[in-house]
């Protein structure tokens, strides 16, 4: 039965092929259930609400295919398009399943192996452009080390660099309205992945030949993984306007990649992460890059997928609640208690606003005395997320 939180595709959700189609493999044991048909999975997207699909080069088009079954796929993909009006939202190589990428594709020590992943990428761009991609990530799965001896970190870099700047030439000479965002990831399938966190992200873009077209692709599993806080990675890469796309799922800390259901870890961070977003007028697609248990059959796979959405539209409903609740605003006043004679001070740096600074009359003793009912603000959003007020 449709209800206030059935996903519609005005709500931008998306999934990447490879997360629906997940036959439930682990590292301990072989699959559960069989892999999704690609067409058939964009088919079934649809029809549960979603907005768009994101794929890898290689969950659409096999390995090694040739250019006719290439086309026939495209084809088939773009009339499952028109079809059910879904559409493509993001493309991505897979630079990591191949043998050949076991020490890396854009930071191999092997030149033809860096050449080769160049390679693959501007083919893998061409066909997300060919459906109507407007974004394309790179995750960088085996962009790094577990012997630090055998590869300079530092040259690493400029290598990463390096393949990013004829890559984005490349888009640029092809004329294609397409914009780069880069995933960080701490950990796995590497010992270590370079570029470790959206922070170390967001830092390397500023060095790049073409830094207005690449963000990031925030991942809430990665930076968890790594005992970070999420939700600050994300405002950060916001506030640099760099936030072009975003992976939601869900993640225990410190924990084995688990790409669990959104919202199915934390719920009062996925609440946050939610209002964050919605807040500060994020546009990007909503992306889940997540899978259903191994204990799932292929209808439990879309109860996983309707589960991530339909969490994601009631933690927005909430959002909303909180911060319409009178005492909470009323609190939050009280908290962030405004001084517009020192917020206009602190905002003009020069030597007017130092002079009249160092005068200023402001005594710790006294600021300090100010308490903060931050106990009773956490309770209330507490109250309004676990469905007893508002
Ligand atoms: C992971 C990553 C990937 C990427 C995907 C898109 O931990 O495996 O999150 O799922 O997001 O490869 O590039
Ligand atoms: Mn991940
Ligand atoms: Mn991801």
């Amino acid at each position: 039965m449709p209800d206030a939180f059935t996903p519609k595709p005005e709500h931008r959700f998306t999934f990447g092929l490879w997360t629906t189609s997940n036959p439930g493999r682990d590292p301990f044991g072989e699959p559960t259930r069989p892999a999704l048909d690609p067409i058939e999975n964009i088919r079934k997207m649809a029809e549960i609400g979603a907005w768009g699909f994101n794929f890898h080069d290689n969950d659409l088009v096999p390995f090694g295919a040739g250019a006719a079954e290439r086309d026939k796929i495209v084809k088939n993909a773009k009339k499952a398009m028109t079809d059910t009006g879904i559409v493509c939202s993001m493309a991505t190589t897979n630079l990591f399943s191949h043998a050949v990428f076991k020490d890396g594709a854009f930071t191999s020590n092997d030149a033809r192996v860096r050449a080769y992943a160049i390679q693959k990428t501007m083919h893998a761009i061409d066909l997300g452009v060919e459906l109507g991609a407007k974004i394309y990530v790179f995750w960088g799965g085996r962009e790094g080390a577990e012997v630090d001896l055998a590869k300079d970190p530092v040259e690493s870099m400029k290598r990463m660099r390096e393949a990013l700047n004829f890559l984005t030439r490349y888009v640029k000479d092809q004329d294609y309205d397409l914009t780069f965002a880069l995933e960080a990831k701490p950990n796995e399938p590497r010992g270590d992945i370079y570029l470790a966190t959206t922070g170390n992200m967001l830092a390397f873009i500023e060095t790049l030949d073409d830094k207005a077209m690449v963000g990031v692709n925030p991942e809430y599993a990665h930076e968890t993984m790594a005992g970070l806080n999420f939700q600050h990675h994300v405002a950060q890469a916001m506030e640099a306007g760099k936030l072009f796309h975003i992976d939601l799922n869900g993640q225990k800390m410190s924990r084995f990649d688990q790409d669990l259901r959104f919202g199915s870890e934390d719920l009062k961070g996925a609440l946050l992460l939610v209002r964050l977003l919605e807040n500060h007028s994020y546009v990007g697609p909503r992306h889940f890059d997540a899978h259903a248990y191994r204990t799932e059959d292929a209808e439990g796979v879309w109860d996983f997928a309707r589960g991530c959405m339909r969490t994601y539209l009631i933690l927005k409903e909430r959002a909303r609640k909180i911060d319409d609740d009178p005492e909470i605003r009323a609190l939050l006043k009280e908290i962030r208690n405004d001084d517009e004679k020192f917020e206009a001070l602190i905002e003009k740096p020069g030597k007017e606003s130092a002079e009249k600074l160092k005068k200023a009359k402001l005594n710790p003793e006294e600021l300090a005395k100010r308490p903060l009912r931050y106990e009773r603000l956490d309770q209330l959003l507490h109250e309004v997320l676990m469905g007893v007020r508002g």
